[in-house]
């Protein structure tokens, strides 16, 4: 079964002011799409990967055949963090953390506050492409942390429960060279409800 492009479950403007529609409009309709693409280009050539969910694919990322490992972690990675992206972001987001992250954040950080200099810190400190995150480690523990390129964490035994894209595709036409600036209005999109729910998957 191919793997699909999901829709955005938004409309391309409705995260301005702080993500603009062209940014957003480019960004799924083409990057995301190409991921896909890509993606189903390199497991048509193996029957045996064609079953396996674009996660699965990622935490065995070293059985996949040599020939198209770097395709489907790449692409694979391109496909799973930006379905995600689009997840946890949506219009009238942002605010402090509620449930059982908002606690879970104040217990490993210290306070709300404390977990965005952290995070901030990271994607501000990352060199080149790649995406910010926390993630519930395989030991069970919250950790902030970043990855190269595409990626993902589940190639680690880590659980993305929320990330940041720090390419320069995801803020260049607004922000250019601030993207200090796009980090921190970030965080005025962010759904909690559905960050919530994939705090809950990763303890499952
Ligand atoms: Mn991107």
């Amino acid at each position: 079964m191919a793997h699909e492009l999901p829709p955005l479950p938004y409309d391309y403007g409705a995260l301005e002011p702080y993500i603009d529609a062209e940014t957003m409009r480019f960004h799924h309709d083409n990057h995301h799409a190409a991921y896909v693409k890509n993606l189903n280009a390199a497991v048509e050539k193996h029957s045996e990967l064609q079953s396996m969910s674009p996660e699965d694919l990622l935490r065995n990322i070293n059985d996949v055949p040599e020939d198209v490992r770097k395709t489907v972690r790449n692409n694979g990675g391109g496909h799973v963090n930006h379905t995600m992206f689009w997840q946890i972001m949506g219009p009238n987001g942002g605010g402090e953390p509620t449930g059982a992250i908002g606690d879970a954040i104040k217990q490993t950080f210290g306070s709300f506050d404390a977990f965005k200099e952290q995070f901030n810190k990271a994607a501000a400190g990352h060199f080149g492409s790649g995406w910010s995150w926390l993630v519930r480690t395989n030991d069970g523990q919250l950790q902030v942390t970043d990855t190269l390129n595409q990626d993902s964490p589940l190639m680690e035994g880590h659980y993305p429960i929320m990330g940041n894209d720090l390419w320069e595709h995801a803020y260049y036409l607004k922000y250019q060279n601030r993207k200090v600036e796009y980090f921190d209005a970030w965080f005025n999109v962010l759904n909690w409800d559905e960050i919530n729910k994939r705090f809950e998957q990763a303890a499952a």
